[in-house]
């Protein structure tokens, strides 16, 4: 018997893909910047399963990659060297909500705009959001510590995970779904795995926080006659009551989404240095508070279908960088007063005929930077602006993750006994290296073995 044979047994026949057609929408990400091969997709549907199919991986000596909604932008979940792709596509339960605790358990697979929905036929809402939501799943969000454009208001996808149900690469499995708002017994393992990125487990299930639905919104496109001027905005925008996002778009960004789309922009893109859009959103219409913040700023309010409009935009900035062709992508943030310094250095670091598409989360300090046309630059540029993040105090990864694309700067940003202790944990909890190898720390490609035979 096969291993594939074995995976059958566990999970049905027709949950192991082996066709060639079948596979590839797994092996390549939802940009097409990243592909690998697998021998095979499997798809269990219970944490036994996968328990069962880790144990299988193990005895056959061949690596795992857990994959959620594809939507990751780092190689994080697409496979490498022959690993079963394991989808988490078929956890797609959701418990009732629990208005007592605001919280509610999700499967790895439900996609956060399912869980928004969800929450919100209850009266509550989800905290996380950003625009890949229609695809991009809990377990995905969970493992890399997703942000999104609300973290100003409820921080990124750690705060919300109140507990977890995860399989260990032995095939043992965590069962912390009680939620317990107060708890001090020993580690806090759902806090360990969460930015993970399936390295050290596979999450079946998440225990989520909820938070209130704030259905009066009232958003503002704030053009800015420079960064400087867009962060110096920041302490007066955190004293508004009812502050939901707030967004950077440098000029080009909002330029190449406006152009995708079609729309004129709704200010004149080339008049500014860096918009700001700010959203806000409360249980009575928050209109007022923007109104009074224009008064001595030059933007536009965008209520209703005006601020659909302007969240379509910001919502589709990355496809529309994508149709222009395949960018040097780096999610950097850094301290927020410096945010003007490294966005200085990468336009001075890109070659000439570069173009460099910057947008992200202003009150993060968190910039999306995406250079097209850096061509045989790109290894520079990408090597001198995550320096350079490193040492404005930044991070090299704000809310994408590592996956393979940063494996080398992470030893840089964390410090050797940081990293060594990150490997340590690593070692203790996954001896084999079975999960997700060469994600988060570089490895030496295993010995692959047959698929079939
Ligand atoms: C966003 O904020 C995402 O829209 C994608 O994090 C960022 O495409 C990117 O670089
Ligand atoms: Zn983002």
């Amino acid at each position: 018997m096969t291993y594939v044979d074995e995976l059958c047994a566990i999970v049905g026949d027709p949950h192991v893909l082996t066709d060639a057609d079948v596979r590839a929408t797994y092996e390549t990400d939802w940009l097409r910047q990243w592909h690998g091969e697998t021998p095979c997709v499997v798809r269990p549907s219970s944490p036994e399963e996968v328990a069962a199919v880790l144990r299988v991986a193990a005895a056959a000596g061949v690596a795992i990659v857990p994959q959620g909604g594809n939507t990751g932008l780092v190689g994080g979940s697409v496979p490498r060297n022959g690993a079963i792709l394991l989808s988490l596509q078929r956890f797609t339960a959701l418990g009732p909500v629990d208005p007592m605790s605001m919280q509610v358990t999700a499967g790895a697979g439900v996609t956060i705009e399912a869980l928004q929905q969800h929450a919100r036929a209850s009266g509550l809402d989800f905290a996380v959001d950003w625009g890949a939501r229609a695809s991009a799943t809990v377990g995905g969000a969970v493992s890399t510590n997703a942000g999104g454009s609300r973290v100003v208001r409820f921080g990124a996808m750690r705060p919300q995970v109140m507990g977890l149900q995860a399989v260990l690469a032995d095939g043992s499995i965590i069962d912390q779904l009680a939620g317990l708002p107060k708890e001090t017994a020993g580690l806090h393992l759902p806090s360990l795995l969460v930015g993970s990125e399936g390295t050290l487990a596979v999450v079946t299930a998440a225990r989520l926080r909820l938070v209130p639905w704030y259905r009066h919104t009232a958003a503002a496109l704030i053009a800015c006659d420079s960064l400087t001027d867009a962060v110096l905005l920041l302490p007066e925008l955190r004293r508004l009551p009812s502050l939901d996002a707030v967004e950077l778009m440098m000029p080009e960004a909002l330029a190449v989404a406006c152009e995708f789309l079609g729309v004129r922009p709704p200010i004149n893109a080339h008049e500014a240095g860096a918009f700001v859009m700010v959203d806000c959103a409360a249980h009575s219409d928050p209109s007022e508070e923007l109104v009074d913040l224009l008064a001595d700023l030059r933007g536009v309010l965008a209520i209703g279908p005006k601020r659909e409009a302007l969240y379509k935009v910001r919502d589709h900035i990355t496809i529309a960088i994508g149709a222009l062709g395949a960018p040097l992508k780096l999610d950097v943030a850094v301290p927020v007063e410096n945010l003007d310094r490294l966005v200085r250095l990468v336009y001075k670091v890109i070659p000439t005929g570069a173009r460099a598409i910057l947008f992200g989360h202003l009150a993060e300090g968190n910039v999306h930077v995406n250079i097209l046309g850096a061509d045989a630059s790109q290894d520079e540029v990408r090597e001198r602006v995550l320096q350079a993040t490193i040492e404005l105090g930044g991070t090299i990864s704000a809310e994408h993750g590592i996956g393979v694309a940063k494996v080398d700067w992470l030893k840089r940003q964390k410090g050797p006994a940081a990293y060594a202790a990150m490997r340590a944990i690593k070692k203790a909890l996954d001896p084999k290296n079975l999960l997700n190898p060469g994600v988060l720390f570089a490895t030496a490609p295993r010995r692959r073995r047959a698929a079939r035979g």
